[in-house]
């Protein structure tokens, strides 16, 4: 017999129904899941729709979570079911957060980055070199969320003499603010005790710039896991963002350290210019001081208190003007 053609009505048909069983599959799935008890898990690593949970036991299973609940990141303590092999589970809820950190993606969304966090550690290295106006940018992003914020300068190995007494001077600016600021060098494993005390009993995040050593410094906490380290690019003196997604570890000593991927530009939305403004600490004190209620702590403002602190040398002009260029870049948005 000929092979019969189909007509494009009998080939669409056959489509839908395909289709249709698929989706039926994937119900009858979530429903066999749905029908499994409830339990509790923390996550631990976030591979875009597959989510790595550790449970009550401390065993690992890979998670897809239930549509509609938003975002789930590394840190959260979630509500699970698995299916009779044990092997999948389904993330059904997401426990009440105490804390939340997520920075600006593409068009305008915004990507969480993690939960539960008591401390950020904001990695800042030699190599790619300080950038304060980045720093500025997290410390506002840890005073919003009312996170402690803990600066590291690490690979402290590649300056000499001079070079480190000048970051030192740098930096000093920000041990004045009252922020610690921890010296490294993964290579010469040195300030790792220091770094230890302060993740001890906390759960921490360390971010920075792409290349700084962030899962370096974490693979000399850890030395029997295994993490992924990159190399530097020499051409740009950038890493290559070794790290692709967040990942949260267990110390030894207590504690939880979250190691989180890179980024090139660590951008501020989602802020009101009152808390921007308070987000500078060292406003705080002249917060309600301008001759004007609604001062808009410009530098031709009339008697505007920040302004006026400038001068006194309360508050540092570089700072000041840092908190100029965000406020520009939220007036861009
Ligand atoms: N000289 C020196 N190099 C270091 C030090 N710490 C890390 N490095 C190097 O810096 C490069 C980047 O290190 P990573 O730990 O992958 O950096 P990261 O911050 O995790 O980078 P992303 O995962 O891309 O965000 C690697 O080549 C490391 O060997 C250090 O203390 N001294
Ligand atoms: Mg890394
Ligand atoms: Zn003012």
């Amino acid at each position: 017999m000929a092979k019969r053609r189909l007509t494009q009505q009998q080939q669409r048909r056959i489509q839908g129904n395909q289709q249709q069983r698929i989706a039926r599959a994937k119900h009858d799935e979530a429903e066999q899941i749905l029908d499994s008890p409830e339990q509790s898990g923390l996550v631990i690593a976030n591979y875009g729709k597959q989510l790595v949970i550790e449970t009550a036991d401390a065993e690992h299973i890979l998670c897809r979570s239930k549509q509609n609940l938003g975002s789930v990141v590394c840190g959260d303590q979630v509500i699970y079911q698995t299916s009779e092999e044990e092997q999948r589970g389904l993330i059904v809820a997401i426990l009440p957060r105490r804390s939340f950190l997520s920075r600006p993606g593409f068009a305008g969304k915004i990507k969480a980055i993690a939960a539960n966090i008591d401390r950020i550690f904001i990695v800042t290295a030699a190599i790619p070199e300080l950038n304060e106006g980045m720093l500025d940018r997290y410390l506002v992003a840890a005073e919003q969320n009312e996170l402690e914020a803990i600066i590291v300068f690490n690979k402290l190995d590649l300056l000499d003499e001079q070079q480190r007494a000048e970051i030192e001077t740098r930096l000093c600016l920000y041990r004045e603010l009252g922020y610690k600021v921890i010296y490294t060098s993964s290579k010469l494993e040195h300030g790792l005790e220091q770094l230890l005390q302060e993740l001890e009993q906390y759960t921490s995040i360390m971010v920075g710039q792409s290349g700084v050593g962030k899962s370096s410094l974490i693979q000399q906490l850890l030395p029997a896991t295994e993490i992924r380290i990159g190399e530097i690019s020499e051409a740009t003196g950038k890493g290559a963002h070794t790290t692709t997604t967040s990942r949260l570890y267990h110390l030894d000593s207590g504690g939880d350290l979250i190691d989180s991927p890179g980024v090139r530009e660590f951008g501020i939305t989602e802020i009101s210019s009152e808390e921007l403004t308070a987000a500078f600490r060292e406003f705080r004190p002249v917060l309600g001081h301008c001759q004007f209620r609604n001062c808009d702590h410009l530098e031709q403002s009339a008697g505007c208190a920040i302004v006026a602190a400038i001068s006194t040398g309360d508050v540092s002009k570089q700072r000041y003007l840092s908190y100029l260029r965000i406020r520009e870049s939220l007036v861009a948005d």
